[in-house]
Parts: C-alpha cells; sequence; structure tokens
C-alpha cells in the first residue's frame, strides 16, 4: 500500500506506537509501545484509513512506511544531532522545564531552535504527503508546536487539531522565550487547540490576544485571515476498563499478595510511580516519608515506601543530575533509618510490565502523586481504577492536572513539606469507610470518562464547523 496522499485520519507524534526489536539473526521487527493514546485512537484508526507519523528512535536511518496492525506508520528521521538538539536540546531542556513552572532552568540556545523549526517542518511535508483530500489530522504535544501552521500552509484543505499533553504556562514565564510569537503562530494553524485543563486555555487564549494582537472572545480566537480557531481543554485519561480487568485477575491479586510478603507483611505499604523526572516530586516525597521516620511518627515495622522510577531522558543535564540526589537521598534514609531486611525505601530505578504495574498498586495502601507541575498524571488515574476493592488512599498534588477531577484525594501542596507530611499521616490513619467513600466517587470520575471518551470528545468538537467570521481590517 503507497502511504501517498491515501489516509484520511492522521497522528502525527513525537515516537511511533512501536518500538524496533533486532533479532539474534539480525532480523528487524517492530513491537507495539504500550501507551494510552494507542489504546484510545486505536478504534478511530481501524475505522479510517489510518496513519501515524513520527520518529522511529533511531538515528541516522531512513525507513520506508510500513503497515503494522493495519495502521500505516510513516517513520520520520532524525539525526543524531538532531536528537541533541531538537529533542534533549529544544524540546526537553528549553520547552519541559519552561511549561512546568520553571522547576528547572530552561536553556536557550539558537542552534537548538533552528534544529525545532527543520524537524518540524520535516513531520509536517511527511504528514502532507500522506493525507488525503479534506483529511483529519491531530498533532500531538510540545515537540511539534509549529507542526499545524506549515501543515496548514502546505494543505489548507486538511482539518488540523492539535492536543498539548503537558501544562502551557502563564504569559509571565511564557514570553520568556525568544522566539514566543513563532510558537503562538504555529498553534493557530490548527483549527482546535487542547489542553488538559481550562486555565492552560485560558493562557493561550490570553498570550495570542496580548502578544499578537488577535481578537479573542471566551475560548475562540479570530484570524485577520477569516479563520477561527478555538482553544479548550481535554483532560485526558486511560484505558479503565483494560486496567480493571487485570487488576481482577487471580494472577494479580496472588502477585499482589507476594509483594506484601517480600516487603515483610508491614502494616503499611506507600508506593510512587514516575518517570524520573525532576518535575515528579520524587526527592520532597521521599524526604517527608524519611522525616517521619525520623521523628517516630512512623516505624520501618510499620511502613515501607516503594518507589519505582522508570529510567528517563538520561542524556539530559538535569535528569542524571536528579538521579544522584534520588540516589543518596534514598542511601541516606535507608543507611540512618532502615534495619537489617528492612530497609525504609524499595527504590527499583526500572520500568515494569502493565501486570506488575497492577499489582503494585493492589498492593499499596497509600499511592503517593506528588509532582511540582503536571499536565495531567495518568499515575493517579490508573491507582483508582485498580483499587475496584474501595481499599487504599490516594496523595496528590494540587498541581496535577488530575487534581481538578479527583477531588477526594488527599490534597498537598508538594512544596510544603510539613503539609505533605501531616497529608501522608491522615491517609495511613483513615478509616476504611472514609477510603471507600472517597475512591468509589473517584472511581466514578475516571470511569466515566476513560480515553475513549476523551478522544471522542476532542475529534467531535474538531469536527464541528467553525464557520468563518467577518474579516478584521485593521487600520
Ligand atoms: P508523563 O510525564 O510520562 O506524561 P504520566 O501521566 O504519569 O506522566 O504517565 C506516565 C505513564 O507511565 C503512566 O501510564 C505510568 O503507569 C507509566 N509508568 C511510570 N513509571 C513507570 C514504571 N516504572 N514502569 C512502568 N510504567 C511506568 C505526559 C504528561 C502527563 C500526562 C501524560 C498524558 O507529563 O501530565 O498525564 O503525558 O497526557
Amino acid at each position: 500500500m503507497s502511504p501517498q496522499h491515501t489516509a484520511d485520519f492522521l497522528i502525527v507524534a513525537n515516537r511511533l506506537p512501536v518500538d524496533r526489536v533486532v533479532h539474534d539473526d539480525g532480523s528487524v521487527d517492530w513491537r507495539r509501545s504500550p501507551g494510552g493514546l494507542v489504546t484510545a485512537i486505536e478504534p478511530v484508526m481501524r475505522a479510517h484509513d489510518g496513519a501515524w507519523i513520527g520518529w522511529s528512535g533511531g538515528t541516522d536511518e531512513e525507513i520506508e512506511p510500513f503497515v503494522e496492525d493495519e495502521m500505516t506508520l510513516v517513520p520520520v528521521p532524525l539525526s543524531e544531532q538532531e536528537v541533541e538538539e531538537f529533542y534533549e536540546g529544544f524540546s526537553n531542556a528549553t520547552l519541559w522545564p519552561l511549561y512546568h513552572d520553571l522547576v528547572a532552568k530552561p536553556e536557550f540556545h539558537r542552534e537548538w531552535w533552528e534544529a525545532y523549526v527543520r524537524v518540524n517542518r520535516r513531520f509536517a511535508e511527511r504528514t502532507a504527503a500522506a493525507a488525503a483530500d479534506g483529511a483529519t489530522v491531530w498533532v500531538q504535544d510540545y515537540q511539534l508546536q509549529l507542526v499545524p501552521a506549515m501543515l496548514r500552509e502546505l494543505r489548507p484543505d486538511l482539518r488540523i487539531g492539535f492536543f498539548l499533553h503537558i501544562p502551557f504556562p502563564p504569559l509571565e514565564l511564557f514570553q520568556q522565550i525568544p522566539w514566543r510569537r513563532q510558537l503562538l503562530e504555529g498553534l493557530l494553524g490548527a483549527d482546535l487547540v487542547g489542553f488538559q485543563r481550562p486555565n492552560n486555555a485560558q493562557n493561550f487564549v490570553r498570550l495570542v490576544r496580548q502578544r499578537v494582537g488577535h481578537k479573542t472572545h471566551r475560548d475562540l480566537v479570530y484570524l485577520p485571515d477569516g479563520r477561527t480557531v478555538e482553544a479548550a481543554a481535554f483532560p485526558i485519561s486511560i484505558d479503565a476498563k483494560g486496567l480493571e480487568q487485570l487488576a481482577r485477575t487471580e494472577e494479580v491479586a496472588a502477585r499482589a499478595k507476594e509483594i506484601r510478603e517480600q516487603l515483610g507483611n508491614p502494616r503499611h505499604v506507600l508506593l510512587g510511580v514516575d518517570r524520573l523526572d525532576y518535575t515528579k516530586g520524587i526527592y520532597s516525597r521521599l524526604r517527608a516519608f524519611g522525616e517521619l521516620l525520623e521523628e517516630g511518627a512512623i516505624s520501618v515495622e510499620d511502613a515501607v515506601f516503594v518507589q519505582v522510577a522508570t529510567p528517563s531522558r538520561e542524556r539530559v543535564d538535569q535528569y542524571r543530575r536528579l538521579r544522584d540526589e534520588v540516589d543518596r537521598l534514598v542511601g541516606r534514609i535507608n543507611g540512618d533509618l532502615g534495619q537489617l531486611g528492612r530497609p525504609a525505601i524499595h527504590y527499583l530505578h526500572t520500568s515494569q510490565p502493565r501486570e506488575e504495574m497492577a499489582a503494585l498498586f493492589r498492593a499499596a495502601d497509600v499511592c503517593v502523586v506528588t509532582p511540582l507541575a503536571d499536565g495531567m498524571n495518568l499515575v493517579a488515574k490508573e491507582y483508582v481504577v485498580a483499587r475496584y476493592d474501595g481499599g487504599g488512599a490516594l496523595v496528590l498534588s494540587e498541581f496535577a492536572g488530575a487534581a481538578g477531577e479527583l477531588r477526594q484525594a488527599f490534597m498537598v501542596n508538594p512544596y510544603d513539606i510539613n503539609g505533605m507530611k501531616g497529608a501522608i499521616l491522615e491517609a495511613m490513619r483513615a478509616r476504611p469507610q472514609e477510603l471507600a467513600r472517597r475512591m468509589k466517587a473517584m472511581r466514578r470520575t475516571v470511569i466515566e470518562n476513560d480515553v475513549a471518551d476523551w478522544a471522542q470528545k476532542f475529534l467531535d468538537t474538531l469536527a464541528m464547523e467553525r464557520p468563518h467570521h467577518e474579516k478584521h481590517v485593521r487600520p
């Protein structure tokens, strides 16, 4: 099948939804990488002639489009230097910290920006070549913010949506970016710009009004050429049914029991699950737990903390530093407060399979999710769905997008260590009826708004007509 101009529904994302596996005999295969987005999009892809445009994960290689699981996959090549400048550089050392409230200091380098422009153009060109007349294109996330406008210029016939998975910063922060106007204009190439939370959409509209000078009304932006762009919130979710089914299996129940035994059957198991990222608040969470032990509010016979952290962006300096800091802190807490056979913190610097994650969720009495800033945070939603038994407590940062929906969690300000200690204790000591009441409400929220609903709502809104308004003639 030729990918040229045939697809009528296209996803454009930094990565393809597959990972390459090289066999012993040197032959190459692709394995589907797990992820909510693929699960949500799959039915839409199957109902259409769907294509996914993204980077394969390798460098300096040109791979022809191929079909996998009835989806056309169109690889976009990146050179080693582009991975450094576009991906590790501008995406993850400039935009990522800046969009997350400056929790780390963003770096601005002109070469990084130039690579970002070049790579975004390549994504736009590959998409333009694969899309059928009048196709719908859904561009994903902060790495590709220039694609909507570039694509519209190449293919004005397309309907273009964009979704940002991370927070969108307020004007005061955004205006530090030397290329702020180009980024806003890039996004305005879309018909619909989606965000995780309403305040992200409001930040965007306000910036467009104040920095680009377009007229706006509520969540609409009126462009001088007569086109209308809509900005709105679509809080992302998880495959709730799939996860609950898995959590209910006997294998997972048995494994959850085994995990508790391996931990020495403490009264309380606390759990943290994150990518090892400085936005996730791992350090302060572990400090809070360490202080509770030190002060004698809890003891190692009473409570253990399991922190699972997926290795992430390991070539970016700030991530290396974070890893060292967490390593040191865990070492110190275990050295000072652990006993033989009873470390205070069990720290795994690995990614775990889905089954193990489900078992960990079932084994945990308290799930501690404390990001300093986070677009949504799917771990919080996964934990409540896995707790179909109504047990367990969720400690959740006010600064996670998920806090807007999971209102019955034990809320914390992750910068307030004493507050966090108080909330952890409260969650550990809450009565089962109280926990069940909270869990029931949160479960209902996630189950009634799963990732398929999220995709459907976005695509339905994108499909709506946004009539051309009268052109604004500027004096
Ligand atoms: P992330 O920053 O990656 O996503 P998150 O929403 O928590 O953050 O998703 C992480 C996913 O990876 C979860 O499904 C989690 O279960 C899984 N995971 C984490 N650690 C793991 C481990 N050690 N082993 C196995 N799996 C692990 C970005 C934004 C978020 C937003 C999502 C989706 O930063 O705010 O919620 O996109 O839009």
